[in-house]
């Protein structure tokens, strides 16, 4: 089993710790965040391609994208490496997502180890929003947090 983790920090008050989990190279990766300081509603939430915080979240660079395809839902077949869709966060501003992704994998070439976990202003449109940024980053606004990606115990 690998296990992985990321804190995530910011400019904002928005912090937060991301695990990761995968049994075997071809198991699903198990995702498990908790993020609090958000506004209340959906916030995309993505592996960016860097493990590069020099100049904090923006360094991060694009959305994990090795087979070059367009931006999507998480259950899509055409979409981003990284695009693990939205995190909602209550009224209180805490959010807990648990999900299993297929297509992030914590082994070999493709592995998402070392790249940066992006929380965003605003909510991902998985592509469907009509915007000019739907296709590249769901037109998610700011990037409030992040952290990288490490090799947890
Ligand atoms: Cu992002
Ligand atoms: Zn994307």
């Amino acid at each position: 089993m690998v296990k992985a983790v990321a804190v995530l920090k910011g400019d904002s008050s928005v912090a937060g710790v991301v695990s990761f989990t995968q049994d075997n190279e071809s198991s699903p990766v198990s995702v498990h965040a908790e993020v609090n300081g958000l506004k209340a509603g959906k916030h995309g939430f993505h592996v960016h391609q860097y493990g590069d915080n020099t100049n904090g979240c923006t360094s991060a660079g694009a959305h994990y994208n090795p087979y070059g395809k367009t931006h999507g839902a998480p259950e899509d077949e055409n979409r981003h490496l990284g695009d693990l869709g939205n995190i909602t966060a209550s009224g209180s501003g805490a959010a807990v997502l648990d999900l299993k992704d297929s297509k992030i994998t914590l082994f070999g070439q493709h592995s998402i180890l070392g790249r940066t976990i992006v929380v965003h202003d605003a909510e991902d449109d998985l592509g469907k929003g009509g915007h000019e940024l739907s296709a590249t980053t769901g037109n998610a606004g700011g990037r409030l947090a992040c952290g990288v990606i490490g090799i947890a115990q």
